[in-house]
This record gives C-alpha cells, structure tokens and sequence, in this order.
C-alpha cells in the first residue's frame, strides 16, 4: 500500500499530503494519488485600505496572493487549508454539496481548525457556478475571512466572455464583537434606531456600517477593471456582507442574469437586480460600442450608499462615483425572485414530505430563533431518497436570507402561490412572508441550515437538517 502510494505521487506531495493529514484536526481520508493537485489555501491577516486609513483584516489566499480559488468543471475540490490566524477557525464552502463531515461548521460537521493548524479537503468540485468560501466560526466573516470561489462550468469555458468577480463586504471600524454586544443591549421596543420616529414598516438594517466594499475596495478608489470596448462580460458578483442587501444597479445597460447562487436560470433582463446576504448573481453585459466605462454599482438597501467596481476598455473616462446617494436603497424583496425560473428544476414526480419552519425573534431583546415542526432546537430529521419542502413563516419585522448547507433547493412557493423557480442555496424570506423551497435528500449526513444574518445567527436563528445513509425500511 505504501509502495503503491509513494510511486503515485511525487515526492513533495506525498510529504505535504501527510504531514497535512497528521496535524489536520479534520479527518478527511484524502485519495493519496490525487495529492499532487493539492492546492494550499491560507487564512491569514492582511493591510487593505478604507477611506484612507489601514485596516487590519484577515483574508483567505494561495501561495500566489491569489484571492479565493477558481476551478473548472470535472476539478476535484483539493485543498489544504492552512491557519496562520492566532485564534481557531473554521472555513464553509458555501454552495457546495460536499460531504457533510468537509463542511465547516465548527463542532457540527468537525473540530475547528487550531491557530498554526492545518486541515485538508478532497472531494469532486460540484456543483459548477459561482460560489465562495468563509468562516463559520464565531464572528469571523465580518472581519474579512471570506474569499471567491468559482466552479466554471463547460458553458463558462467555452463562452467569448471576459470573467469579472464582484465581491461586496459591509465594513466597520467597530469590532464585531463590540458591534454584536451593542445589538444585544436591551432597549425598548420603540428606540430601536436614530431614525425611529419616522420609521413604518419593516426593519431594513440593524447594523451601522462605516464602509461596502468591491473587491476590498470603496467606490473612492475602486477596483478598475480592464475590459474591451463592446467586449462581452460575465460579472460574478458574490454578496459576502454580514449584514446588508443590496440592488445590483447596471444604469442604462441591460443586463442578462443567468445564474443565482450559481446555478444557471431561464436569462432574464434587467438593469437592476436585488442581491441579498450570501446570494450570487451571474450577470452577462455587453460593453458599450462606444467604449464608454460601466460602472457596476451595488446600492445598500435602506441606506444612502453604495459600493461598486469600474469596468474600463482602454482610452475611457472612469468618471469619479460618489460613495454617497440622494436617496436609499429600495427595499430588497421577491418581485424579482418570482419571475426567476430554474433552467434545470428539480425533476420527477416524488411524493413530498412537507417541514414548517417558524422564523421567529425579536429586535428588543435580539434574540433570534428558528422552529422546526413548531419546536425550537430540534432538527430537521428526514430520509434519503426523498422530496423535501421546507416551509418559511417569518414571523418577524427583518427579513432573513435563509441558507441550508449541502444542497441546492428550489424556490416553489411565495405566500402560498406555486411557481417552477430558481435553484438556490440562499433565499431571502422577508417579514410577514411565506416562501417554500423543494429539495431532493440524496447528501446525507448532519447539515448546518441557518438565517444567514451574521448578528441573526450568533443570536440563535440556526438549526440543523438531518439524514442518514441508508434508509430504513418503512416509509
Ligand atoms: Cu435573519
């Protein structure tokens, strides 16, 4: 077996396939032979610039100061993961139907990762699209640890299209932790925000951010992007904030979404598009033949901000985009989700097991809780092989963008109306709305699924999903 294994791989990475297997607090059995692919990740800290001033934040990198990682279609995920951060972590591929015990979820899927630790992964890089990676641990992801990653399909090699990534962040020079006790203090259920007084309506945010960032980068000095006059473009933009919705705004150009949260839909036109948190657009443009630069603008839900890149072909003006706008950011909801159909729904006729979920909680206390067949803490425990709908009440005033790990779902239902919509692993669930979301079990193991809020969250909105391998006899 040794022997076998030593004339597979090269030297250098069977060393570093076992010495990562060794000090690995994630036990992955990792195919020797695929080793030599093996590409290392590092969760570490790192200087960007916000208005002028240096922060210190972590970010996930390769060894070439690439930030995150792209794969194509047919690639296994081979990763060693390598923590140089001085406090434990945990890193989730968010999108991927991995298996569970590779998901990241501290305590539940494995260990978290020891500062100085490393952790290996090994598993076929599916499904394909847009997707990314972040901690799950603690408070992690509002201070940066998160990153692309991107799975291109057949399609996307094969297209005369220039790839963009788009990756927005809320930022604040407040600590997170700082930023979570003060959501906690109590207060009355009335003095909620400044703005209280001439509130109606339901909550759009609970966090005040200094900051958004594209791509590390504020619309002061953004990220320009060289791209050719009247070149075709597929923009990837990935909604890594912990707290904030945006609409995606593309001014006068029309723009074709072809995929959310990476899995391909029916095209449809618009030139704005609402992005909640965790979600993913894949967004085609054709630039101008003019050879006009676009920006491509992410305006903050209820607030007078936004963030955004510049996509610039050679010779063009980027006129300066201020950070600041006259008036906020619409509310983000479904109108658009509604229209949105699957290019490739879930398929066949399945009797369905139906699973309500109460979101419930309160802006008073912050205490945010999620009930499962009306039960608080228990999980949702199910059989493979089956058709799943998991049925979203939210009870309360905020809108909550609802993530289940290991698989993608379906929306099928908004307030009881039925519709073949998209394929998603994130849906927003806005207050007062039902939305119902179809999945096959065919991923077993124990499931992270979770209001995807970083503050709702740590606050208690968070459950679990859960099956086994073989599934007994009766139905
Ligand atoms: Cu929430």
């Amino acid at each position: 077996m040794w022997m076998v294994v030593i004339m597979d791989v090269s030297r250098r990475g069977f060393l570093t396939a076992t010495a990562g297997v060794a000090a690995s607090a994630v036990v992955t059995q990792i195919p020797q032979a695929k080793a030599a692919s093996r590409k290392i990740l590092r969760a570490r800290s790192r200087q960007i610039e916000v208005a002028g001033k240096a922060a210190t934040r972590y970010g996930l990198e390769q060894d070439s100061g690439v930030f995150g990682l792209t794969l194509d279609e047919g690639d296994q995920f081979d990763i060693q993961l390598v923590n140089e951060l001085s406090v434990d972590t945990s890193i989730h591929w968010h999108g991927m139907e991995e298996p569970w015990q590779q998901d990241g979820v501290p305590y539940l899927s494995a260990l978290p990762i020891t500062s100085g630790g490393r952790a290996d992964y090994s598993f076929p890089a599916l499904p394909t699209g847009t997707r990314w990676m972040h901690s799950h641990f603690g408070l992690q992801e509002q201070n940066l640890l998160a990153a692309p990653l991107i799975i291109r399909d057949k399609v996307a090699q094969a297209e005369d299209a220039q790839e963009v990534v788009m990756f927005l962040e809320d930022f604040s020079w407040t600590s997170p932790e700082e930023i979570f006790a003060n959501l906690r203090k109590p207060k009355p259920e009335m003095s909620m925000s400044k703005e209280s007084d001439k509130k109606v309506g339901p909550d759009l945010n609970d966090v005040e951010f200094d900051a958004f960032l594209a791509n590390d980068r504020t619309l002061d000095d953004p990220d320009v992007v060289a791209v050719e006059k009247g070149g075709k473009i597929r923009v990837r933009i990935i909604n890594a904030s912990a707290s904030s919705n945006y609409t995606l705004d593309f001014g006068s150009l029309e723009g074709e979404l072809i995929a959310v949260d990476g899995n391909p839909v029916i095209p449809f036109k618009a030139s704005t598009f609402p992005l909640a948190i965790a979600q993913r657009a894949d967004i085609m443009i054709t630039m101008p033949s003019d050879g006009a630069a676009v920006p491509v603008l992410a305006h903050c839900e209820g607030r007078k901000m936004r963030s955004g890149i510049i996509l610039r072909p050679k010779g063009a003006k980027a006129a300066k985009i201020s950070t600041v706008t006259e008036t906020e950011g619409p509310r983000v909801a479904l109108e658009q989700e509604e229209k949105l159909r699957a290019a490739r729904p879930l398929t066949g006729r399945k009797k369905v097991r139906s699973v309500p979920v109460d979101l419930t909680g309160s802006m008073s206390s912050y205490i945010w809780n999620m009930g499962v067949e009306g039960l608080s803490g228990l999980p949702v425990v199910i059989r493979k092989g089956k058709r799943v709908e998991l049925v979203m009440v939210n009870k309360t005033p905020m809108s909550h963008p609802m993530h289940l790990h290991g698989h993608s779902f379906q929306v099928v239902g908004i307030n009881g109306q039925r519709l073949q919509g998209a394929m998603r692993d994130t849906v927003l669930v806005p207050p007062k709305t039902t939305v119902t979301v179809a999945l096959d079990t065919r991923n077993p193991g124990l499931w992270a699924f979770h209001c995807h809020n970083l503050y709702h969250l740590a606050a208690g909105m968070f459950s679990t999903m859960a099956y086994r391998e073989i599934p007994r006899s009766s139905s």
